[in-house]
């Protein structure tokens, strides 16, 4: 884990800091949750920790929403937290990733308050994106754009006089007003941010919605069509995302990280439709990492499976960077969920069969963990979480929910506070309660029930995590060998005398045994060169 190249097949794990451990019972996580907890991943054996936001922030889109990017909010604790988190990280061997929020601040950070207050000709106006509305009065928008969390992309602002005044741009909530990038002041602010973060040793950033910084010049209208699907498919020609001018920010960006020692990384959160769209971000100049969203949004389907894996190992191999493989996060439905019913995408309403669900999701998991290349867990997945579909309305948070139909919202199902202990109010997530109701069925799902119990997903990653150290080849260099295999099943060779089977439809499949288990998610018994792979599930050989 110390060699120059730490981050190419790296497993890191990322912490949602509402959700994690809550330190001082007040209902949230908080940093010195997170710190007491640093132990419990050490032990899992990940290399390095994403942590979502943690900064001073109004928290209308859970922290996505940045007031002061140089302070923490008080709900997460201090700047002394903050140091004291990542010395503890260091000392355990664990490195620190933090998430940067570039292409938008929240509304109530200080540039946008005084735009605001300022009124009309206010330098900081500049920031952002004003302007004047359309129609007679300026009362339409000045484009077509939506929001991603549904109705129109532009507030309308008021003037100090309290008369009708321009609109701003925002990707995403009201409360969340998109920066203007060709501003050089946004670009020196943000690279001065980075210095911040790195200075105070961060071994690396996730950027959000790295994709969006650069809007098409004029801000042109999207004309007719569907803009969720221009968003869902990709389109080359959507105007406010994948623009050429990304790469530039990205560049700058790339000579900062290399002025500090130790391989300090940076990992892209881009939504794109292709992955060769997204290898343009893993340049040999730019970032390290891009989450790979097409394995992510696959069904549990061999063929599919198969064609996300060779799609994203061939986009990759030429630049040079390593894919990046992620099944999990803060954003979409937990893969237990999802891949427990038909439907696929990544927001899915029904609870469908659990069982199944967990089979397929502990199969999918390892076979992430035996491709080459780095991997992200998201917390609570090495629990078998499923996603929460029964939360009352009341609950949620996700600015998405109710904004419009067809945007559900349902991002609230995979953020509940994760089940430490089998007894106690909040399965030891914290003294107080937690933020999100868990559910009964979550004590024996909590890390005290499964641990040491073989059978549990949490050890399954244990031993999965534990066996990707012993044997670094399973997650190095990019080689993927297909085997023959009968319908719906893999069996891929990895370099260095590994093999992984995959049996995805619902029926045991017996072929000839590739070698000798090194690991499985359930239970196999080759006899006489013949093996019966279970239903749904996944195993790890040696040959
Ligand atoms: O997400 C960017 C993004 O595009 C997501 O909104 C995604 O499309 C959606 O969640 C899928 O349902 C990032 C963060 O990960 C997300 O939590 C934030 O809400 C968003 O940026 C705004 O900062």
């Amino acid at each position: 884990a110390d060699c120059a190249d730490w981050w190419r097949d790296a497993v890191i794990y990322q912490v949602y800091p509402r959700s994690f451990a809550d330190g001082n019972g007040d209902g949230m996580g908080d940093l010195p949750g997170i710190r007491s907890r640093l132990p419990y991943l050490k032990e899992l054996g990940v290399d390095a920790v994403w942590l979502s936001p943690f900064y001073a922030s109004p928290q209308a889109d859970a922290g996505y929403d940045v007031a002061d990017y140089r302070a923490i909010d008080p709900m997460f604790g201090t700047l002394l937290d903050a140091d004291a988190l990542i010395r503890d990280a260091h000392d355990l061997g664990l490195r620190i990733i933090v998430d940067l929020v570039p292409n938008h601040s929240s509304d109530a950070h200080e540039w946008f308050k005084r735009a605001l207050k300022e009124g009309p000709g206010s330098p900081l106006r500049d920031r952002y994106h004003f302007r004047p509305g359309k129609g007679a009065d300026g009362e339409l928008p000045p484009n077509d754009w939506e929001s991603i969390f549904g109705g129109p992309a532009w507030t309308r602002t008021r003037n100090p006089d309290g008369t009708p005044g321009d609109w701003y741009l925002h990707l995403f909530a009201p409360e969340q007003p998109d920066f203007n990038w060709e501003h050089p002041a946004v670009a020196d602010e943000f690279r001065s941010i980075l210095r911040f973060w790195l200075d105070m040793g961060v071994d690396g950033f996730r950027i959000d919605v790295a994709h969006g910084l650069v809007k098409a010049a004029g801000l042109p209208d999207l004309g007719s069509g569907d803009q969720l699907k221009l968003l869902g498919s990709g389109d080359d020609g959507t105007p406010f995302f994948d623009q050429d001018g990304v790469h530039e920010i990205y560049r700058a960006w790339r000579t900062i990280l290399e002025e500090y020692p130790g391989d300090r990384i940076a990992v892209a959160e881009a939504w794109t439709p292709t992955v060769e769209r997204t290898a343009n971000y893993v340049r040999p100049d730019e970032l390290h990492q891009a989450f790979n969203f097409q394995y992510l949004g696959t069904h549990w389907d061999a063929a599919e499976l198969r064609r996300a894996i060779d799609a994203s190992l061939d986009a990759m191999r030429p630049v040079g960077a390593p894919a990046t493989w992620v099944l999990s996060n803060h954003d979409v439905t937990r893969h237990a969920t999802r891949f427990a019913g038909p439907a696929a995408g990544t927001q899915i309403r029904e609870a469908g069969d659990r069982e199944l669900g967990l089979r397929r999701a502990r199969a999918a998991t390892l076979l992430m963990l035996a491709l080459p290349g780095s991997a992200y867990l998201y917390q609570g997945e090495e629990l078998g979480l499923p996603d929460v579909t029964d939360l009352p309305d009341e609950v949620r948070q996700d600015p998405a929910f109710g904004r419009t139909e067809g945007q559900d919202g349902f991002r609230d199902g995979c953020r509940v506070p994760i089940p430490w202990t089998a007894e106690g109010p909040s399965y030891g997530f914290g003294a107080g309660g937690s933020w999100l109701p868990q559910p009964d069925s979550w004590a024996g799902l909590s890390v005290e029930a499964q641990t040491g119990d073989p059978d549990s997903t949490l050890e399954l990653y244990r031993s999965a995590l534990a066996a990707r150290r012993e044997h670094p080849a399973l997650g190095a260099g990019d080689a993927v060998e297909w085997l023959d295999a009968p319908e719906g099943v893999l069996a891929l060779r990895r370099p260095g005398g590994f093999v992984c089977t995959v049996n995805t439809t619902g029926a045991a499949v017996r072929i000839p045994a590739p070698g000798r288990v090194l690991l499985a998610g359930s239970a196999v018994e080759p006899a006489d060169g013949e093996v019966e792979l279970p239903a749904d599930s996944a195993v790890w050989w040696t040959v």
